[in-house]
Order: C-alpha cells, then sequence, then structure tokens
C-alpha cells in the first residue's frame, strides 16, 4: 500500500476515534484503492482488539442512492464495536452527524464456500437498525471516499432473529422516532428483493478479498433514506420480521 492511502486510511481512523470530521479526498482515488484504505481502517481496528463480525452493503435502493448522491452498491465491514444490543443506548457523544437507517439483516450460517449460493448459507433474518456517520465533513463524498471510510458504518443494532422462512420480498417498513413515522417504505426496495443483495455482495466480497464467515451478520442495505440521529428513541419495523429499538443520548 502506498504512503498516499497509508495517510488517508490514518486520517479517517482518527476522524472516527476523535468524532471530529475531516475534508473530502483532496485527489481521488481508484475504487480498488479505496477498498485497499478501508481493509488498512479494519486492520487497525483489529489490532486494537475489535472483532470483525459481519459485512453491509450500501445503495441498494433508489431511496438511498437518491439521498446521497451515488449510484453504485458498496460494501463496508461490521466489528463487533459496533454493535449495540437492542434496547441499547448510543452515544451521541462518540459520533460527528449520526444518521439512522432501517436495515434487513441475515446471518450466515456458515463459511460461503467458493461455489455455494451464498443465499443457501443464510439462516435467520432480522430486522436491523444502522447508524452510519461519515467521517467527512457536512456528510459529503465521492463513491471512493465513501468506501473508504468504510462506508459510513458507525453502529448497528440487530431485532430477535427469525428462521428464514417467509417470503421477504415485498414487506413494508418503518422506522418512527419517538413513536412517529418519519420513513417509509418495502423491501422490495432493496434490490427488488432483499436476497439479491446477498447475491449482489458476493461477487463484491471475492473481487475485494472480504471474508463471509459463519456467524457473520450481513445488513442489505437501506430500504428508506436515513433520518439524523439524535436524543430519542428510534425503532425499525418490519412486517412480519418484528422490530428492533434504540435510544440515542
Ligand atoms: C453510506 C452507507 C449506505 C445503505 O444502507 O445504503 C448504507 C451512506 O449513506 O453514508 O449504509
Ligand atoms: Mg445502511
Amino acid at each position: 500500500m502506498t504512503r498516499k492511502l497509508c495517510e488517508v486510511a490514518d486520517l479517517l481512523d482518527m476522524a472516527q476515534q476523535q468524532a471530529a470530521p475531516v475534508r473530502q479526498l483532496p485527489d481521488e482515488i481508484s475504487v480498488a484503492d479505496a477498498y485497499e484504505v478501508q481493509h488498512q481502517i479494519i486492520r487497525r481496528r483489529l489490532a486494537r482488539g475489535e472483532r470483525l463480525i459481519g459485512a453491509k452493503l450500501g445503495f441498494t435502493s433508489k431511496a438511498k442512492m437518491a439521498q446521497m448522491g451515488v449510484t453504485s452498491i458498496i460494501v463496508g465491514q461490521l466489528t463487533d464495536y459496533m454493535e449495540i444490543a437492542n434496547a441499547g443506548t448510543v452515544r451521541l457523544s462518540n459520533l460527528i452527524h449520526p444518521r439512522i437507517e432501517p436495515e434487513v439483516a441475515f446471518r450466515l450460517a456458515h463459511t460461503v464456500g467458493p461455489d455455494e449460493d451464498i443465499v443457501s448459507c443464510v439462516d435467520a433474518v432480522a430486522t436491523g437498525l444502522e447508524i452510519i456517520d461519515s467521517r467527512y465533513l457536512n456528510f459529503r463524498f465521492s463513491l471512493p471516499g465513501v468506501i473508504a471510510d468504510n462506508t459510513s458504518a458507525a453502529a448497528f443494532s440487530i431485532g430477535p432473529w427469525q428462521p428464514l422462512g417467509a417470503d421477504l420480498g415485498d414487506l413494508p417498513v418503518e422506522l418512527c422516532v419517538d413513536g412517529v413515522a418519519v420513513e417509509r417504505g418495502t423491501t422490495s426496495s432493496i434490490l427488488g428483493h432483499p436476497l439479491e443483495a446477498l447475491r449482489a455482495l458476493q461477487p463484491l466480497a471475492v473481487q475485494y478479498a472480504l471474508p463471509l464467515t459463519g456467524g457473520q451478520v450481513i445488513l442489505a442495505g437501506a430500504a428508506t433514506a436515513s433520518a439524523p440521529l439524535t436524543a430519542g428513541v428510534v425503532t425499525a419495523r418490519i412486517e412480519g420480521l418484528g422490530s428492533v429499538t434504540v435510544r440515542g443520548a
């Protein structure tokens, strides 16, 4: 990895730890280099004692693409540091300008083999909440910029796991802040069907060397736009899948 990419990793890693935003990248880097930076940041986090526990997709719905102005599917990595228990508290002072969005979460029963269909490796599904917190000023970024920044991943919470059984193709999704619905959508907005997000992840994981191992959580990407996370209670609800709640404080 070149010195320039190491410097970008340093900058973004520090921005996350200090909850202080940085300017957008001055010179554009390639998408492949951006994934290199993301890996470097994750290596630093693992060296600090965090564990890799999953992956997340971004921009799998038109609502998110339109909100953020990015139209390619991206992947980020989740560590145990980012997990908030259902009904747990998200510490706002550790974050820059957090936003929150509803997610469909999948769980891998076992490691995805090279010739295996990822869908056959999933044993459970749940409603999730993702807290995104771009390390860039004003939450504005380019495609390589957001990939380098681990796709704005900051925290997430997962509701009770359900067996993967019922059709997930068109379930109503709701995001409520302090009891008021602020976003509504349907799981069909996620690439037509949330299982398509898993199918989109598989080649990207191979291309960018992201491990897909047993027990991992996969966030399929938000079906609706995100909402600002401030002090208060946020619930995501997906009909038939249940709900998950976090409190911002
Ligand atoms: C990037 C992350 C996108 C999603 O669900 O689409 C994402 C961002 O919006 O800052 O997590
Ligand atoms: Mg998301």
